[in-house]
C-alpha cells in the first residue's frame, strides 16, 4: 500500500490521482492535515494525519501495511521566510519521521521532493550542474539541502531506498499552490482569464526554471519505477523542462487573450528568485533513468488556458 503525505497540496492531489490510476484506488492512502480535497473525494481512502506526530504516523504505517511513502508536506520558500524556525522545524522533522519509520519498518521506497531552491546566488546561474556550489539563502532552500543530506545518509547507512527530485517551479490548474515564489506563473493564468490583467510580484526579466505539472508527475513516477541500480544520485536529481520570465509568459498568454496586460510590483519574493538558477543541467536524470520533458511554454499555456476556461466558467 502507498501512503501520500500532504495529498491535498499542489503536487499531492495530482500525484495521488496518478498513483491511484496506476496501482488501484484502494492501494493509495491519501493523508493531509487539511480536510480531503474535492478532487480526491470518492477516489480512494483518506486519513487525517499530522506528519509531525511520529507515533501516529508509525501506527498508520503498520495498520495499513504501507510499503511506499510519498512525503509532499512542506513549507515553501515565500511562506518559509515569514516564519523561518517553524519552516525549518516542519520541513526537517517531517522528513526525519518518515526516514526513521522507513528504516524501522523496512519500507520498500520513499519519495521526498527537493527543489532548485537548494542553489543560491553563488551557484552557476546557467545550466546549473548536479554537483556545484550549494549555498541556499532561504530557509526553504536550507531545509531542502539538509534534507538531501539526510536522504543520502539514510540510504548509505541503513539502505533506505529514498529517491528525490529537485523540482523547478511547478505550474498546474488542479490544486492551488502553497506559498511559493514561482506561484506568479499560476496566478497569471487565473488573472488573465478573470481580470484580463495581472500585477506580477517579480520583475519582468526574472528568468526561472519551470515545469508543467504533468511533466513533474511523470518524472516522479518514472524515477520511482526505475530499477534501484539505475539511481546513482541519492541526494536529489536536478530536473529541468523549460525556463521563462514573466515577460515571456505574458507574451505567450497574449497570443490567446490579446487584451491581456501585465504590470510589475516586485516584493520580497524578488530577492528569493534572484538567488535561484536561471536554467538547470539535468543530464544525470536523462542518463541514469531516461528523463525527457514533454511540455514547453507554448504547449503548457495552451493546455492551462483550455483547462482553466472549463473550470472557471
Ligand atoms: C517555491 N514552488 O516557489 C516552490 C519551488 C523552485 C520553486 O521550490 O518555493
Amino acid at each position: 500500500k502507498i501512503l501520500v503525505i500532504g495529498a491535498c497540496g499542489q503536487i499531492g492531489v495530482e500525484l495521488t490521482l496518478a498513483l491511484r490510476k496506476m496501482y488501484g484506488d484502494a492501494n493509495v492512502i491519501a493523508s493531509d492535515l487539511r480536510e480531503e480535497h474535492e478532487l480526491l473525494k470518492g477516489s480512494g481512502p483518506y486519513v487525517s494525519l499530522d506528519v509531525m506526530n511520529k507515533e501516529m504516523l508509525h501506527v498508520l504505517v503498520i495498520r495499513h501495511n504501507i510499503t511506499q511513502i510519498y512525503l509532499l508536506a512542506a513549507i515553501l520558500s515565500a511562506t518559509g521566510e515569514k516564519n523561518p524556525l517553524l519552516a525549518w522545524h516542519i520541513n526537517m522533522a517531517s522528513l526525519l519521521n518518515v526516514l526513521d519509520i522507513a528504516k524501522e519498518e523496512g519500507i520498500d521506497k520513499v519519495y521526498w521532493p527537493s527543489s532548485i531552491a537548494v542553489f543560491g546566488p553563488d551557484s552557476p546561474k546557467d545550466s546549473t550542474p548536479q554537483h556545484t556550489i550549494i549555498e541556499p539563502t532561504t530557509i526553504y532552500g536550507i531545509s531542502k539541502f539538509a534534507g538531501e543530506r539526510w536522504c543520502e545518509y539514510y540510504h548509505h547507512r541503513y539502505g533506505v531506498d529514498v529517491r528525490s527530485l529537485r523540482y523547478p517551479g511547478l505550474i498546474s490548474y488542479k490544486s492551488a499552490p502553497g506559498g511559493g515564489t514561482t506561484d506568479y506563473a499560476i496566478e497569471i493564468f487565473h488573472e488573465a482569464l478573470e481580470e484580463k490583467k495581472y500585477t506580477c510580484f517579480l520583475s519582468e526579466g526574472t528568468y526561472l526554471p519551470m515545469m508543467y505539472m504533468p511533466d513533474a508527475i511523470r518524472a516522479t513516477i518514472e524515477l520511482m519505477e526505475a530499477d534501484k541500480e539505475k539511481i546513482k544520485v541519492r541526494s536529489s536529481y536536478n530536473l529541468g523542462a523549460m525556463s521563462f520570465s514573466p515577460k515571456e509568459i505574458a507574451a505567450e498568454i497574449k497570443k490567446h487573450i490579446p487584451e491581456f496586460t501585465i504590470d510589475y510590483a516586485p516584493d520580497y519574493r524578488q530577492a528569493i528568485a534572484d538567488g535561484w538558477p536561471q536554467s538547470i543541467d539535468d543530464e544525470k536524470a536523462r542518463n541514469d533513468w531516461g528523463w525527457k520533458p514533454e511540455y514547453c511554454l507554448e504547449k503548457m499555456t495552451t493546455d492551462m488556458l483550455k483547462n482553466l476556461k472549463e473550470t472557471v466558467q
